[in-house]
């Protein structure tokens, strides 16, 4: 496991430099006054469905690869008259359409799923992942993709919505073997997002992406490692306090700091790493210990291994006065526990 995710940081740290490099060409975004949101979610939906409607993908030869990449799904066009070639399936009656409520505006978006993933996780909406993809628009201008696996954190402002909300519908890959310096991800979850420009760029305007462009994402998602932002001990997915799937919004004591990104979440002058109760795991393998399950709200903050013996240690999310209001949270109770 600590093999796993040191692999996963060089990588990430290696793979962050050459995004940033690659950031660099002329893609500033440029602003331009936004539309009315619901609005334009109706004519997005519009081209989206009228898209799904005349345009099918390449579903026997895909469905018949174990790892099938991005390039391996052909989507193309049914021309007015032409019957769907055998082997193929139109995208309307392949995509499983999806819905949520973004900024107060309820958006449909679609997934084609060709893979769901063999591994035992899907990311959270705030996690890491590392992926190869490639996002074209509805005219089939690629606009951006990846040529080798990349790392991208899918609360960084510049990852758009709707990566926060497809990717956790899929499973990370079962596995992984590493040859010359080369990894090959195994059963990795694979599929294709159609999104409105509401849960994408929405009206940033960039060189290669006009505003309220709808994107398609062909993906590989290959692993996800879970995200502490702040390091206070609570994982970022679980300091989205009103529960809506995103981390901007959660401001517990109003300080303009979101919870997130904020040490100190009831701003009551003891660390939310102070107010969540420690606990020391020493788990002997060689007596054929293992590992204990952990509570609802106990997350883990390290785990190291000598000669058969892990040591984890975990935090765990306490309401001492029962009040329904959990201590970090809670600006009244200020018990520090290390
Ligand atoms: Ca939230
Ligand atoms: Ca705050
Ligand atoms: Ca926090
Ligand atoms: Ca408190």
């Amino acid at each position: 496991m600590t093999y796993k995710y040191n692999i996963f940081f060089i990588c990430a740290l290696m793979l962050s430099i050459i995004a940033c490099s690659n950031d660099d060409d002329d893609d500033t975004p440029v602003s331009v006054p936004e539309n009315d949101r619901t609005e334009q979610q109706v004519v997005d939906n519009d081209s989206l469905v009228d898209y799904l409607n005349t345009h099918y993908y390449n579903a026997t030869e895909v469905n018949a690869i174990s790892n099938p990449t991005v390039a391996d799904v052909v989507i193309t066009e049914l021309l007015e008259g032409e019957t769907l070639p055998s082997g193929t399936a139109l995208l309307i009656s392949a995509v499983e359409t999806k819905t949520t409520t973004y900024l107060e505006v309820d958006y449909d978006y679609y997934i084609l799923k060709i893979k769901q993933g063999g591994g035992s996780n899907s990311p959270y909406f705030s996690d890491s992942v590392r992926v190869n993809y490639s996002g074209n628009l509805l005219n089939e201008e690629i606009f951006d993709s990846s040529v080798v696996p990349r790392v991208f954190d899918l609360v960084n402002p510049d990852i758009i919505p709707g990566w926060r909300k497809v990717f956790p519908e899929f499973n990370v890959a079962s596995a992984f073997t590493t040859s010359s310096g080369i990894v090959t991800f195994e059963n990795y979850g694979m599929g294709v997002m159609f999104l409105p420009s509401g849960l994408g760029f929405y009206a940033a305007y960039r060189s290669s992406i006009p505003s309220y462009s709808n994107l398609i994402f062909k993906f590989e998602l290959y692993q996800s490692q879970v995200n502490d932002h702040d390091m206070d001990g609570v994982p970022s997915y679980f300091e989205d306090i009103d529960n809506d799937g995103e981390v901007f919004n959660d401001d517990t004591d109003t300080n303009l700091f979101s919870n997130f990104v904020d040490q100190d979440d009831d701003g009551d002058g003891v660390l939310t790493l102070n107010e969540l109760e420690p606990t020391e795991y020493i788990i002997n393998t060689n007596l054929g210990e293992i590992e204990p399950l952990l509570a609802a709200k106990e997350f883990e903050i390290s785990k190291t291994e000598d000669s058969g013996i892990i040591t984890i240690k975990t935090v765990k999310i306490v309401d001492s006065n029962n009040d329904g209001l959990d201590d970090y949270l809670d600006e009244n109770i200020t018990i520090n526990y290390n």
